[in-house]
């Protein structure tokens, strides 16, 4: 409960004045915005500047400045409040979580996000855009939650994590965006966040479609978008028509054990980013980061990241979809390559069921014992699929009951350590939603 006040208190404040002086009056999607009588002479350039960073249906925009398909469904409580369109989505969700084996454990905690957007034009041809996205995680502890393959970051400051997840700071995002149209689908933009995600990878994955709707982390997560949370980014970026070309500097430092502070912003590493939406089902994106002493216990490694995805999303029915995502990343050190791959889908056949499955496979040389130490490089593998079955409140709020089960892939020099070769996993949750 104090969980929820605490984040709900957050969000009040974040978007006060339109929730408080107009609380029922949500909008329905401008999928095309309402075309201005103002433009002689640049007809339509700004009726069909509906997105935030440049003209394209404002579904492509996914978290930080990652692109998702245009065929995504955007949901979420829409309010305007003079010149500005709010936007509130959030979920929370209650999960019971069990690992199998020695090096599993089981908890009870709670996950989820509450993001709150305000958007509005400036000038003829500038749009800006704030952006606030908290999370209930740092109450979970600092340890974390057991999830067996799991590594990166720590949760005390003193012992990295192996085998849990890391809780994520209680602001994920704190942003504001400026875009400026050059020609009718031509935009520059510039992005500054702390904390923000910078242009490397796909959208994290508590935004992707393919796999939002369950509590589990990736083990994938920092081979693909463990940078989603940086404490200090500014990107610039270049948009026409379906593709986007943006540079970050950004702070490399994962965020400390203190999950409910915003640490001193830096700007000491590097991301590129590539994104073409070659049609309105299709988002891929190709991106390159140089992260300087991205792990607290070992100040003095940087790292080199490539990555790869292609999203592949089709909506059906009423308010229905199927989503699926492909991606590799690559972390290089000096410790050598290490590449993860991540295949996930979720099909939504109706506003009830949600059904979803992972696939991920990581070369990691963090798994042996002693745990966080470089040893040599283990593949692992897991799966894992869930469903949830919504039920809804009111127009906006849905209660959801879901499970999920996993199974994770060991090789023979780590069987002794996880008990067997295949260590599976489960996790209950129930979870509100506003959308
Ligand atoms: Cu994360």
């Amino acid at each position: 409960m104090r969980l929820l006040l605490a984040t709900a208190a957050a969000a009040a404040l974040f978007a006060a004045p339109a929730l408080a002086q107009d609380p029922g009056h949500d909008m329905p999607m401008p999928a095309q915005p309402q075309p201005t009588s103002d433009m002689a002479g640049m007809s339509g350039m700004r009726s069909m500047m509906s997105a935030a960073l440049g003209d394209y249906a404002i579904n492509r925009e996914a978290s930080g400045t990652s692109w998702q398909p245009d065929a995504s469904p955007h949901a979420g409580l829409h309010l305007m409040q003079g010149p500005w369109m709010v936007m509130v989505h959030a979920t929370i969700d209650g999960v019971y979580d069990w690992q199998q084996g020695p090096r599993g454990g089981d908890k009870a905690f709670v996950s989820g996000m509450l993001m709150a957007m305000a958007k509005r034009e400036v000038g003829d041809r500038g749009t800006v855009q704030l952006r606030a996205m908290l999370s209930p995680e740092p109450f979970m502890g600092k340890s974390g939650f057991p999830e067996l393959l799991q590594t990166g970051e720590t949760a005390n400051g003193v012992t990295p994590l192996v085998d849990r997840q890391h809780p994520h700071d209680l602001f994920m995002e704190l942003s504001g965006a400026y875009a400026y149209r050059l020609a009718r689908q031509d935009s520059l933009f510039v992005y500054a966040g702390l904390p923000g995600e910078p242009a490397f990878g796909p959208p994290a994955f508590m935004h992707r479609l393919s796999i939002m709707d369950s509590p589990e982390a990736p083990i994938t997560h920092h081979w693909l978008d463990s940078t989603h949370i940086s404490m200090g980014v500014v990107t610039a970026g270049y948009i026409h028509r379906n593709w986007k070309l943006e540079v970050s500097r950004f702070r490399g430092r994962e965020p400390d054990q203190h999950r409910f502070d915003i640490e001193a912003p830096k700007l000491d590493s590097t991301a590129a980013r590539i994104s073409w939406n070659p049609s309105a089902n299709w988002a891929l994106q190709a991106s390159w980061a140089d992260q300087k002493s991205p792990e607290q216990l070992e100040p003095d490694e940087n790292i080199r990241r490539w990555s790869a995805s292609a999203i592949y999303t089709v909506p059906f029915g009423h308010g229905g979809y199927w989503s699926t995502t492909a991606a590799w990343g690559r972390r290089t050190s000096a410790h050598g390559d290490l590449d993860g791959y991540a295949l996930e889908s979720a099909v939504r056949p109706n506003l009830d069921w949600t059904i979803f499955a992972r696939a991920e496979r990581v070369a990691s040389d963090e798994l042996a014992l002693p745990p966080g130490a470089h040893g040599p490089a283990v593949t692992v593998g897991k799966v894992s699929v869930g469903a949830v079955r919504d039920f809804s409140l009111t127009p906006h709020w849905s209660f959801g009951v879901g499970g999920l089960y996993a199974i994770n892939f060991v090789p023979g020099a780590l069987r002794a350590s996880y008990g067997r070769s295949e260590p599976q996993g489960a996790m209950g949750f129930v979870r509100f939603k506003l959308d």
